[in-house]
């Protein structure tokens, strides 16, 4: 039976994700946006919450949620601000690698940490020659002894200036392709692991990004994730739970540019009255509301079907990237709504638009999540 009635405990998720994200975060996003400002309280006040790691189960101190009440909660927050969501939600991500390929010792050494206190982790995958062919990145792990020496640069790390612990994939040789790829927990007080300064991005300005490079960092064989042929399916998996919310992520920021298109077209006058009461206006919203509440029920299936045990890279790949597509349709139209003034920065829907953006290229690019649904789908004609 399809029932998509909220229990009791996941209407409290929502609304209290909600009043956060309306109280804390909105009132500070437009501020963050402008002068490019990480809003470390905030991000504290979201773990002091329970809303930073909420992929980590309960027995490591984390909130334990499944990935239906992740989206419910992340959805919630990026419709107050993309950017901050993107830092909040970072920790889930690079947590990931050490959930799925992590032994029993290894989750609650490297876990526990983030959950007795705030922390930032960062995921380590994208290098500056290629990001979506992930399986030729170029950083080397040379064993030498029980350690492994890294060396190499990654790019585009959210929360790579302040994380406290890196998940890093490294090739033991490049010419084993996919094979070749190691999966390591890099603690940043490691010697030769040097963050650097953070990028000046078009949108998520909230939300801190920058390079991490390995200069024969060192790391002991006993925070290498999974085996030595097992980094790139980790990869791979990690970003199969992860791409889920991004497409909440995407819902958040299509609601919110529907709510400021509504509510704004019901202000505004021309012709001696509301352009709420204007066709070419209604044809707009109706389209808006469309988009989203398909991208909210694609998002949802996902988590759905991940929840329920199944892989859900077709679905996830789905989710992301129609839910992303989807708010850059939305926040555009948004500024259409509100003309001239939709373009000036006074007004809050060009930032949608720019964050938007955002959804469409990380965690794969949509031209990544296509290959990955069509590759997927034909395999089921096979
Ligand atoms: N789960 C588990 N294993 C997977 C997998 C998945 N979702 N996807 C691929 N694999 C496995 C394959 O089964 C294959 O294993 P075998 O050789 O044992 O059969 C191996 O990984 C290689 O797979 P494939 O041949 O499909 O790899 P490609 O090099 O063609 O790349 C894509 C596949 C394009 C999907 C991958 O490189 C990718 O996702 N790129 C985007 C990376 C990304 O999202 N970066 C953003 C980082 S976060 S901002």
């Amino acid at each position: 039976m399809v029932d998509f009635s909220l229990t009791e405990e996941q209407t409290s998720l929502r609304d209290m994700a909600r009043k956060f994200a309306k109280g804390e975060m909105a009132p500070h996003a437009a501020e963050c946006d402008r002068a490019g400002r990480f809003p470390e309280e905030i991000y504290r006040k979201a773990w002091e919450l329970g809303l930073m790691n909420l992929n980590v189960p309960t027995e490591f101190g984390g909130s334990g949620l499944g990935l239906f009440e992740q989206c419910l909660i992340v959805e919630e927050l990026s419709r107050a601000c993309a950017g901050m969501t993107t830092s909040i939600i970072a920790n889930c991500l690079a947590l990931e690698p050490i959930l799925l390929g992590g032994t029993d010792e290894q989750k609650h050494r490297l876990l526990d940490p983030f959950c007795a206190s705030y922390h930032l982790a960062s995921f380590c995958l994208t290098e500056p020659s290629g990001g979506s062919d992930a399986g030729s990145l170029k950083t080397r792990a040379r064993r030498d002894g029980d350690h492994y020496v890294l060396d190499g640069e990654k790019c585009f790390i959210t929360n790579g200036p302040f994380a406290s612990l890196y998940t890093v994939f490294a090739t033991l040789d490049p010419s084993l392709r996919h094979k070749g790829i190691v999966a390591f927990a890099v603690p940043r007080e490691t010697h030769g692991v040097v963050p650097g300064k953070e990028e000046e991005k078009m949108g998520h300005r909230a939300s801190a990004t920058s390079t991490v490079r390995f200069e024969g960092a060192r790391v002991p064989v006993a925070n290498r994730l999974g085996a030595e042929t097992e980094g790139f399916s980790i990869a791979m998996r990690t970003l199969d739970q992860t791409r889920t919310p991004i497409g909440a992520l995407a819902t958040g920021i299509a609601q919110a540019a529907l709510d400021h298109a509504a509510d704004y077209s019901k202000r505004r006058q021309t012709f001696g009255k509301p352009i709420s009461e204007h066709q070419a206006i209604q044809i707009k919203l109706a389209d808006m509301a469309q988009a989203l509440h398909a991208a909210r029920l694609l998002t949802w299936q996902a988590a759905w079907t991940i929840d329920h045990g199944q892989p859900g890279s077709l679905e996830s790949a789905m989710a992301k990237c129609f839910a992303s597509d989807a708010a850059m349709r939305v926040a555009d139209e948004a500024i259409q709504v509100f003309g001239g003034y939709g373009y000036m920065k006074d007004y809050p829907v060009e930032k949608l638009l720019r964050d938007a953006k955002l959804a469409q290229i990380y965690e794969g690019s949509n031209e990544i999540q296509r290959i990955v649904i069509a590759r997927e789908l034909l395999a089921r004609y096979a």
